[in-house]
């Protein structure tokens, strides 16, 4: 092959929590993201109980797409987008999130949405749980520890998919699953699966607890959008980090194996449909004894999934130490610096090789479709006296990682759906709830404490995607 396929699914990502804003209109209920307050760099959002008053929440007004979505569209279209992934926020569907029945308004919503993308050709790419479950949820149900969230989410999966089916061909059941294998910080415990965790709690079983409960959801919803309709394709989305040795000492590689399997068995059950030998072992010798069923490994079996969808912003280190004799990876303690690549103002570690390199291990491993769903430059952006945003770094960042992403499809033969770079319109950070960390084509104007027009404009970047897009990835 010369180059991309003639269909690749150029676009861009983003998720409903970080954009859409409008978080009681329509019905809607709160999600876990409208009880999370900004933070920064260095500085964790706070987890309040429930909406406080005096607290700055940035997701409840983010960036008003769900007033301003159609001028939004049209700025992808003249970028020139296959698709645009965007996820349903579950509160907008169902508020609290056990209710039978559907919200009408927050249905309408959506319906409005893919119609504009499909007014101008984009492909719709959906996203169903993407940090954002009902927040009454948490409360009444503990979040993901309870079997019965199974139920809740399957029956919204099913509304979801019997509704948009002629309008939406792809989707994922959960964004970034594996980001709880990091579960002694709060953030992905609570954003993966509505757990907070009580003084003392032993952590980690609790956690491969949850992600077993969303894996059979994620199962059950598979089999489901199959019987609604076959077209549909329902993949995973991993966030992918690969865990690279320090050094060629073999304890390293060992140490960075270990740290492999302990990150990335999501996308084994998800896609072989069973758990790794490699996992049971680890959970008899740590006596972790999780409530899974002989139904439970029967559903899974049924429900692999169709693609595999990734986020790509960073490769990790890691190195054996003499305290940790079995080699296990904690993703607290167990990372340091690699010293051949630089960092971002955030502290990510760039490496476009890394991508190649992803994508080589997860075609080697699954020889399923890949799409690689998120990549991108969080930095601040500098709005000059006449507007203009001068963003070349962000044009390096993602020039370089097209570059590899090439080479894996040309050289390697890795087969790849598309690329949806994140956040092609500023939006709230996930991880630190700032507005400044920025990823966009498009600027906003609203800052960290809310102040600004939310007036959209375009970057340099802009115009240099629109020629990545419009040359199917030749001219970087
Ligand atoms: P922010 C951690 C590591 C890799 C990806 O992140 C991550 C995270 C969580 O912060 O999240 C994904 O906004 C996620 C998006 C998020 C994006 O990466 O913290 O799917 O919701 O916005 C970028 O800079």
């Amino acid at each position: 092959m010369s180059g991309f396929k003639s269909d690749f699914l150029w676009g861009g990502a983003v998720a409903a929590h970080q954009l859409e804003g409008g978080w009681k209109e329509g019905g809607k209920g709160p999600s876990v993201a409208d009880v999370m307050t900004a933070g920064a760099h260095g500085v964790a959002r706070e987890i309040t109980d429930g909406v406080l008053p005096g607290k700055n929440y940035p997701n409840h007004e983010a960036i008003d797409f769900y007033h301003r979505y159609k001028d939004d569209i049209k700025l992808f279209a003249e970028m020139g987008f296959k698709c645009f992934r965007t996820s349903i926020a579950w509160t907008r569907l169902f508020p609290k999130g056990d209710e039978l029945e559907p919200n009408e308004a927050g249905l309408k919503f959506y319906d409005d949405l893919f119609d504009e993308c499909l007014k101008y050709g984009i492909e719709p790419v959906i996203t169903l749980s993407h940090f954002e479950m009902p927040y009454h949820l948490v409360k009444e149900y503990g979040g993901w520890r309870n079997r019965k969230v199974i139920e809740f989410f399957v029956r919204f999966a099913k509304v979801a998919f019997s509704r948009y089916q002629h309008k939406v061909k792809y989707w994922m059941t959960f964004n970034e699953i594996n980001n709880q294998a990091n579960f002694h910080e709060d953030f992905a415990p609570f954003t993966n699966s509505g757990i907070k965790y009580e003084e003392g709690e032993d952590r980690e079983p609790i956690m491969y607890q949850a992600a077993h409960y969303e894996l059979v959801a994620s199962a059950l919803a598979v089999k489901a959008a199959r019987e609604i309709n076959p077209s549909l394709h329902i993949g995973c989305m991993i966030a992918m980090c690969p865990i690279y040795p320090l050094t060629c000492a073999p304890d390293d590689m060992m140490m960075a194996m270990n740290a492999m399997h302990r990150r990335y068995w999501f996308t084994d059950v998800h896609v072989r449909g069973k758990y790794p030998q490699h996992l049971l072992n680890y959970f008899a010798r740590r006596g972790f004894a999780l409530d899974i069923t002989p139904e439970d490994k029967a559903v899974l079996t049924q429900g692999c999934v169709d693609y595999i969808g990734f986020s790509y912003y960073m490769s990790f280190a890691t190195k054996a130490t003499a305290d940790n004799p079995q080699l296990d990876y904690d993703e607290t303690t167990s990372l340091v610096s690699n010293p051949y690549v630089k960092k971002s103002d955030w502290g990510w570690q760039i490496d476009p090789v890394g991508l190649r390199y992803s994508l080589n291990w997860f075609w080697d491993h699954y020889q399923l479709p890949l799409f690689i769903v998120e990549n991108g430059f969080g930095a601040i952006d500098v709005r000059e006296s006449d507007g203009s945003v001068n963003d070349q770094y962000r044009i390096d960042y993602l020039s370089a990682h097209i570059a590899e992403m090439k080479k894996a499809v040309v050289e390697d033969g890795v087969d790849l759906m598309g690329y949806t770079p994140w956040g092609c319109i500023d939006l709230v950070s996930a991880g630190t709830g700032e507005m400044k960390k920025r990823y966009g084509f498009i600027y906003v104007d609203k800052d960290n404490e809310g102040n600004g027009t939310l007036e959209r404009s375009r970057k340099k970047s802009f115009a240099w995607y629109q020629k990545v897009i419009s040359s199917n990835g030749e001219s970087l």
